[in-house]
């Protein structure tokens, strides 16, 4: 009987001790004492999943996540990792493999690396982002399985590792889906892959999950402004003592933490002594976050953002958003960006077209990138991938959407550049969408007052060159935004004859519009696809756009040409979407100038 007990015993641990956790994202990760698996992985190209259904459809227990080897000489196992190729790391597989330009489905990548835990520390697994669908194995057991192609996710995986070499499997899959966000379609390149970095992370037992400091609004004139810290441990731990130091501002302040691992302190400051973040004056605050048996740094700026009226005010004063839309491409051809480097490239460009707000369409981009734009002075609007035609209806296409929108602000609460959560793009009308996207603005509320919402929304009806937006959705926006496309898609030189109707009290953003234009044609101004055609667009559409009252900013379609597989016009698009001011080569087009121009009028 004590043997079977003793058996049974051993069983359950032997269980126990394969288990992961998949455990709320870590914040501010790249402060934290990691080791990078960035490098060099092995794949596998696995068109029909052979790796993970058996022949009849059924997930399989020896599945390549098993990372097997034949035993004896007669064992027979169909794959091998170690003589399979490998590929970067972050990297989309499109741009690495000539086999894999067009691929979208499964493929298998493997990593093995050294480890040897420290007593007391516990290790998590943490993935910048997968597209689309992971599932994450760690020396052959399953650590978890993520949704959602943009955003961060981490797995608790003490219990999973070896001392010495452990090996990490990942199984991605990038497939479209009706009832996936993003959807069926979209006006982008699918890249698949592990597309951002993958650290390994050594936090104490119990440590600083999150945290947010917020400057509160205030009138211009008062005397002192309040920040907010509020922060939780990864645990309900009550009683741990939390210091928040920031030297330059002569702070040192302490908190306790309560019931559930929260705690929270109010930072009462000069105002003379406060430096405010601005694009003028990029000013970020060191600052240093410690708990009984943890501590993480950051460098936080101050902001405020809110409007009047259909004014927009960064702390207190009115700004003009003068901005440009940019997909997470590199800046010469095509494949995903995940560096500073592209990042600062990008940006570089932006701020040379005299750019102080990016959008950053239309889906979370890296970390990296949001914290280069905070360095460089340069808002950002933020927006996660419901675009288009969502399915409206279905309660896990829901909780996707609202998981997405959740990790981009838990990743991004402390960038003080970030002004605005974007919930949707263009997406089409009817109750069930306002049922969605209100749940997911208030949502996004719930979660952060320190930033305004909006949406890219549609023109609804024109006509006699009247055009008039209406949306149900304007209750649960703070900023009007909307694409509009006059002189490529519509009306071709009838924008100086446009009228707006926008019968909101709020402030109002252009967040696309523009045209195509290949590099180096050249042509009379009503000839499609010459830099003329795209000037002179950009001309009309300024003129037009200028005039429309409470504008507060614009983000035209888009800095640089970038890879979609809806754009097939042989010689012209070859898969680019051409609208970008660059070439995919970085070369820039007239209308670069145009836009250029203006902007320097709106500073
Ligand atoms: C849009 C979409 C954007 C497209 C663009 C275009 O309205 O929001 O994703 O790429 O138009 O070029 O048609």
């Amino acid at each position: 009987m004590r043997r079977i007990k003793t058996t049974c015993l051993l069983w359950c641990l032997s269980l126990a001790a394969a288990t992961a956790k998949e455990v709320p994202q870590i914040g501010n990760v790249l402060a934290r004492e990691t080791v990078s698996l960035n490098g060099a992985w092995n794949y596998i190209i696995d068109v029909q999943e052979e790796g993970y259904y058996d022949y009849r459809m059924n997930p399989t227990n020896s599945g390549f996540f098993r990372n097997a080897k034949p035993q004896r000489p007669e064992d027979l196992i169909e794959y091998d990792f170690d003589k399979a190729p490998t590929m970067q790391v972050p990297g989309d597989w499109n741009t690495q493999d000539d086999r894999l330009f067009f691929y979208e489905g499964t493929v298998w990548l493997k990593r093995s690396f050294d480890y040897h835990q420290q007593a007391g520390r516990h290790t998590l697994l943490y993935f910048g982002a997968v597209n689309y669908d992971a599932h994450v194995y760690v020396n052959g057991k399953k650590a978890g399985h993520h949704v959602g192609g943009f955003t961060p996710f981490n797995y608790d995986v003490t219990e999973m590792l070896r001392d010495g070499e452990n090996t990490v499997i990942v199984k991605v899959d990038n497939k479209r889906k009706a009832e996936a966000i993003p959807t069926q379609i979209f006006d982008w390149w699918n890249y698949g892959g592990i597309t951002r970095d993958v650290l390994v992370v050594k936090v104490p037992e119990t440590y600083i999950e999150n945290y947010k400091l917020e400057l509160q609004k205030a009138d211009v004139n008062a005397k002192q402004r309040e920040i907010t810290m509020t922060a939780h441990l990864n645990k309900p731990e009550a009683g741990q003592t939390l210091t928040l130091t920031i030297p330059e501002l002569k702070v040192k302040q302490q908190c306790v933490t309560d019931a559930e691992g929260n705690a929270s302190l109010t930072l009462r400051i000069p105002s003379k002594r406060l430096s405010l973040w601005s694009p003028d004056n990029p000013k970020r605050y060191s600052v240093t976050l410690a708990s009984d048996h943890d501590v993480v740094a950051d460098s936080i700026g101050f902001r405020t953002i809110e409007t009047r009226g259909k004014q927009l005010l960064l702390n207190g004063k009115p700004i003009f958003l003068r901005g440009i839309s940019i997909h997470e491409e590199k800046p010469f051809g095509g494949g995903r960006a995940n560096c500073t480097a592209d990042a600062h490239t990008l940006l570089s460009w932006a701020k040379e077209l005299g750019c102080n707000f990016v959008r950053l369409a239309h889906y979370p981009h890296n970390e990296h990138a949001v914290r280069e734009a905070e360095r460089m002075g340069i808002l950002v609007w933020s927006e996660i991938p419901c675009y288009w035609t969502i399915s409206w209806t279905n309660p896990d296409t829901y909780k996707n959407a609202e998981r997405q929108l959740t990790d981009m602000i838990r990743r991004d609460q402390n960038r003080a550049n970030v002004i605005i959560w974007s919930i949707a793009n263009e997406t089409p009308h009817s109750a069930e969408r306002d049922l969605f996207l209100s749940r997911l603005s208030k949502h996004a509320r719930s979660l952060d007052s320190s930033r305004l919402i909006s949406m890219a929304m549609e023109v609804t009806s024109a006509s006699n060159y009247k055009n008039r937006l209406q949306d149900n959705m304007n209750e649960y926006v703070d900023v009007i935004s909307f694409n509009q496309y006059i002189g490529w898609y519509r009306d071709v030189n009838d924008a100086p004859k446009m009228e707006w109707e926008i019968p909101y009290d709020k402030p109002v953003i252009i967040s696309e519009f523009g045209g195509g234009a290949k590099a180096g044609l050249h042509g009379p101004k009503n000839q499609r696809w010459t830099e003329e055609f795209q000037e002179n667009l950009y001309r009309e559409n300024i003129g037009m756009i200028d005039k429309i009252d409470g504008l507060a900013g614009t983000t035209p379609w888009i800095l640089k040409d970038f890879r979609s597989p809806r754009r097939v016009l042989d010689g012209i698009q070859d898969y680019y979407n051409r609208k970008g001011l660059f070439s995919d080569n970085g070369e820039k087009k007239k209308a670069f100038y145009v836009l250029q121009e203006w902007y320097e009028k709106k500073k």
